[in-house]
């Protein structure tokens, strides 16, 4: 039997949420066209007949604006410790960024094996030699492979090639458990990946998600959450013109939700303003996005 910790990280947006929820066939992590989607280490078990796969998806490695965004950078960092193997993601349709070279700089940083991950292969025909280079030439890596997270391309070749840089070893979970996340983070984080959707460019990252109430009754799971956003002007955004905002992101991550637990749901949600949470260290760690 062949096991290990697997870190998946890269820049934001490269697809390493989509590649992990790909990998399991299950969603555990939520994805969108937004960098810094991910706010913490998100584990994700595959079981395989012969091995045993516990992938930490983390979030993305960039230069950080905020506190927040130091938390997420440390978070992602931290995670290259204590693994098997690490697997440096980027975005094979275009070359090098600077994201991309700071990431290379924390791997040079800590030990083991990485494996170069050319993701989005859907995007073109045949990869650009000089995009190639631009990540070759940023580390040695042990081996390089390419796939589409959202086609599924290439996956057998990946797993091939994870599989066999991983040692001999037990089974470190149940093998009937997939993740680490629970049904309530998992809840919230689906709430969140609807409030990415339906909000600008700017206010995303302004939101954080927390279930107050979650409690299963006979007929239904009763959720109640709140949506903290930072200002009181990002209050109305959130809620739209005569709450219409608010009521399509509410449909659609019950939606969501109720796929998640396969039961019926009633979810109530309301926004409030937290001011400035993302710089306050306290609050952070209150939300779970804090290292410890
Ligand atoms: N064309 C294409 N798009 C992809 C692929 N994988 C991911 N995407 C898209 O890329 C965007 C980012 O995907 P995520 O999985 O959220 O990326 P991430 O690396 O986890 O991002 P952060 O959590 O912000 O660090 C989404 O719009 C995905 O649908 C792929 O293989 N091909
Ligand atoms: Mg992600």
């Amino acid at each position: 039997m062949k096991s290990g910790f697997i870190a998946i990280v890269g820049p934001p947006n490269v697809g390493k949420s989509t590649l992990l929820n790909r990998l399991l066939g299950e969603k555990v992590a939520i994805v969108s066209p937004r960098p810094q989607t991910t706010r913490t280490q998100i584990k994700g078990i595959l079981n395989l007949s012969d091995a045993q796969l516990v992938f930490i998806d983390t979030p993305g490695i960039h230069l950080p604006h905020h506190l927040l965004g130091e938390n997420l950078v440390r978070m992602a960092v931290k995670s290259l410790k204590d693994v098997d193997l690490r697997l440096f993601v980027v975005d094979a349709s275009q070359r090098a960024s600077e994201d991309d070279k700071r990431v290379a700089g924390h791997l040079e940083h800590s030990e083991g094996s990485v494996v170069l991950v050319l993701n989005k292969i859907d995007k073109f025909e045949a990869i650009n030699p000089e995009i190639l280079e631009s990540y070759q030439s940023l580390l040695k890596f042990e081996k390089t492979v390419l796939v589409s997270a959202r086609s599924g391309a290439g996956h057998e070749e990946f797993l091939k090639a994870v599989i066999e840089l991983l040692p001999e070893g037990p089974q470190f979970y149940d093998p009937e458990e997939f993740t680490d996340q629970t049904e309530r983070v998992l809840a919230a984080e689906l709430i969140r990946e609807q409030v990415i959707r339906y909000t600008g460019d700017e206010l995303p990252h302004s939101v954080a998600v927390k279930i107050e109430e979650f409690k299963d009754r006979p007929e239904v799971t009763y959720i109640r959450a709140h949506l903290f956003v930072e200002r009181d002007s990002q209050q109305g955004i959130v809620v739209g013109a005569g709450g219409r905002k608010i009521k399509e992101i509410g449909q659609n991550a019950r939606l969501a939700i109720e796929e998640m637990t396969g039961r019926k749901v009633y979810l109530d949600l309301q926004v409030k303003v937290l001011k400035n949470w993302r710089k306050d260290a306290l609050t952070l760690k209150r939300l779970g996005y804090a290292v410890d």
